[in-house]
């Protein structure tokens, strides 16, 4: 049984200047792949002397999965079975927040992102995502198999003024078609500050739906942007596998990660109408050490990530660092790795990765990176921590 407490709020924990650890040295998921460009993987260590310390904030959470800080300085934070916090700026971590409409829990699903309204201090607006259950009747007329098919969800209401309750929920999203897997639902949220809201997805975690991600017809291993005055949802990009990072870059556009097969995840820049290639090409192979399809990591018509990871890192959460607190790393991505427990940073230049470098290596499975407005960096970390934890400069 998990107890989600408030802890600490100051650091307790000091990390020396991060080592130059040799991550490049790993040996690869897929010998033998080349990159399509130089830079596209093994980016040069960056040299790094920057002392963090950290101090966590809240633990005993069970798989959280977002957060989002309001304008007062409390953060919002899901776990996956279905809650919704506010952890307050004294510390206090509230009972789950009431009035979200029913979810599935099931697999890899449940309570998934959380992002608040630019103009939050007004309107107390919040959308989050998570895996809905079709409605039972759909299920039983097309066929048993697929009773109680699952799909990312997206709604949105309104943050009680006591912080208790979401008031007038409504779902604004349902991915299309529902399926019977329980993985690989993508969903993150990005507002791109223009009137839409982009909607990551994923492919389903099954051969039969991973080949939806090439046809625009359907909402499976795409992303998906709705537009916040009309409600439309109109597919943004195609070919992608499973979106669990995204975050709007100091270029004003989105970009993404995504969880590859093995020796395949990928950092890309998404744009409108571009087909990123799952499940046609990619780099690594399947997780059965069985290579992909046609072995293919190139082909006219699908673009190239503009890097992947081989190893894998298992990519989750993104954002792009622009606080006082670490002016070096300023414009740099911070990325959450799962199996490559870490944060990882890129610094990315014209549109390239130019070096990468991992802190708090071996420390946890990170699932969500934000960055404060006081300019620390936040992270939520998996089971069987379940922590919240606050990133500052050291001494
Ligand atoms: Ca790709």
């Amino acid at each position: 049984m998990h107890h989600a407490v408030a802890v600490a709020l100051f650091p307790i924990l000091l990390a020396g200047p991060v080592l130059a650890q040799d991550f490049n040295a790993a040996a690869p998921n897929a010998p033998g792949q080349q990159p399509a460009f130089p830079g596209q993987t093994r980016a040069p260590v960056l040299a790094d002397a920057v002392p963090l310390a950290r101090s966590v904030m809240a633990e005993g959470l069970e798989h959280p999965w977002g957060m989002a800080e309001l304008p007062d300085g409390s953060w919002l934070l899901t776990e996956r079975p279905g809650r919704m916090r506010l952890l307050y700026v004294d510390g206090y971590l509230s009972d789950p927040i009431s009035g979200l409409p029913d979810l599935d829990n099931r697999g890899q699903g449940g309570l998934l992102d959380v992002i608040v309204a630019d103009d939050f201090a007004e309107t107390r607006r919040l959308w989050w995502s998570f895996s809905e259950a079709r409605p039972m009747w759909r299920s039983i007329v097309q066929n048993l198999r697929r009773a109680r098919a699952t799909r990312t969800a997206v709604a949105t209401g309104i943050l009680s003024a006591d912080g208790t309750a979401i008031e007038d929920a409504q779902v604004i999203f349902r991915q299309d078609p529902a399926w019977h897997t329980l993985g690989h639902y993508g969903s993150r949220l990005v507002l791109d500050g223009r009137g839409g809201l982009f909607v990551t997805t994923g492919d389903r975690e099954e051969v039969e739906s991973a080949q939806l991600a090439q046809s625009a017809d359907n909402q499976i291993g795409k992303v998906v942007r709705i537009d916040l005055a009309t409600g439309q949802a109109e597919l943004w990009s195609l070919g992608h596998r499973n979106l669990q990072s995204a975050a709007l870059g100091p270029d004003g556009a989105l970009w993404t990660v995504e969880h590859g097969p093995q020796g395949g995840d990928e950092l890309n820049r998404p744009e409108q109408g571009k087909n990123y290639g799952w499940p046609v090409i990619s780099y690594g192979q399947n997780y059965s050490g069985d290579p992909l399809a046609e072995g293919l990591t190139a082909q006219d018509g699908m673009e190239q990530p503009v890097y992947y990871w081989d190893p894998v890192i298992a990519p989750s959460g993104m954002d792009f660092y622009d606080g006082a607190m670490f002016p070096e790393w300023q414009g740099d991505a911070l990325i959450g790795g799962l199996a490559g427990m870490a944060l990882v940073r890129l610094r990315i230049e014209d549109g390239r990765v130019t070096g990468e470098a991992r802190h708090f290596q071996d420390m946890a499975r990170i699932r969500d990176v934000e960055v404060a407005s006081d300019g620390a960096i936040m992270l939520l970390t998996d089971d069987p921590e379940g922590q919240m934890i606050r990133v500052t400069r050291g001494q």
